[in-house]
């Protein structure tokens, strides 16, 4: 029987990342504490119950999905910026960019009556256009028990290397069973999908997803969470949106004010009140990083 490695909420990054690499996925169990999970419900449950279900079978017609979670829940930044998690997402994707950034925010909320979704691969996203690099991780946080009879995700551990084409076994499938302030971190290679709930009870879970600072991200920050209210987030929280540049000349703007009434070209940060230097471009640091990887064969394949 196949099987998710399980470990505590105190398991060193560089563990993490070694199962994540090769299985594709892995549970962090009691990451939040229980009066975390209430906060965070507390906050999203009147987006949640606004939401209606999906409209196709890949969204889920039993399924809600809520966004914009930066914007709505101030105990979900939380989430996002869990050192160990931030840190696992950093390093799993840092030979792919120079930056990381938050992907998608999204309660799933799987009703009962809802099938299982098809198994899939989270990275196609992008269609089947990347290959040989890894350019997503992502996390399920549990906000009740799931377990596989309310919906808990199907994981198929080791399927990161499958091609496209391949579809698990029912006996390649396993659940992510895991308990409130737990935490499911996978690959965006690895096969899985949402769980049938055959129970008569939803099955809460937040899905909160980083991608390579240089890829579209699939909810759309800047519109989720405009600069009004992301001008008071924590810095580090607004770049990890994408309110900084991806690389050395990505993602500048020039604010389109009258002749001489504004900077020409700054990064974003700009847009929420930080003070940045008038610049074409990005840091010398940035400008530094791509032109040793350019004056490299290694990079060059
Ligand atoms: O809700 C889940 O357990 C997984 C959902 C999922 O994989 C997706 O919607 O991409
Ligand atoms: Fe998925």
């Amino acid at each position: 029987m196949v099987e998710l490695v399980r470990m505590s909420a105190q398991a060193k990054i560089e563990e993490i990342l070694e199962v994540v690499s090769r299985e594709g996925a892995m549970i962090l169990e009691g990451v939040l504490a229980p009066v975390q999970v209430a906060r965070v419900l507390e906050e999203v449950m009147p987006y949640v119950e606004a939401t209606k279900p999906g409209h196709d079978d890949f969204s889920g017609r039993h399924t809600t999905r809520t966004g914009a979670l930066v914007a709505r829940s101030p105990a979900s930044r939380e989430m996002i910026m869990h050192p160990t998690v931030l840190g696992v997402a950093r390093q799993f994707l840092a030979p792919w960019c120079e930056r990381v950034q938050l992907h998608l925010s999204q309660v799933i909320r799987i009703r009962p009556g809802q099938e299982a979704q098809l198994v899939h691969r989270d990275r196609w996203a992008w269609g089947t256009h990347l290959d040989r690099l890894e350019p997503q991780l992502n996390t399920i946080w549990a906000l009740c028990e799931f377990r596989e009879e309310n919906g808990a995700t199907q994981v198929v551990p080791g399927s990161v290397d499958w091609p496209d084409t391949r579809r698990p076994e029912p006996g390649e499938i396993c659940y992510a069973e895991m308990d409130p302030g737990s935490v499911l971190i996978y690959s965006g290679s690895v096969f899985h999908g949402g769980g049938a709930n055959v129970s008569a009870g939803d099955r809460i879970g937040v899905n909160m997803t980083y991608t390579l600072g240089w890829l579209r991200q699939e909810e759309n920050q800047y519109l989720s969470c405009p600069p009004e209210i992301a001008r008071d987030l924590d810095p580090e929280l607004q770049d990890l949106i994408g309110y900084t540049l991806g690389n050395y000349a990505l993602g500048y703007y020039t604010p389109p004010l009258p002749p001489g009434e504004g900077p020409e070209s700054v990064g974003p940060e700009f847009a929420l009140g930080r003070s940045v230097e008038e610049q074409q471009f990005g840091s010398e640091e940035l400008y530094d990083s791509l032109t040793e990887k350019v004056m490299t064969s290694d990079s060059n394949g």
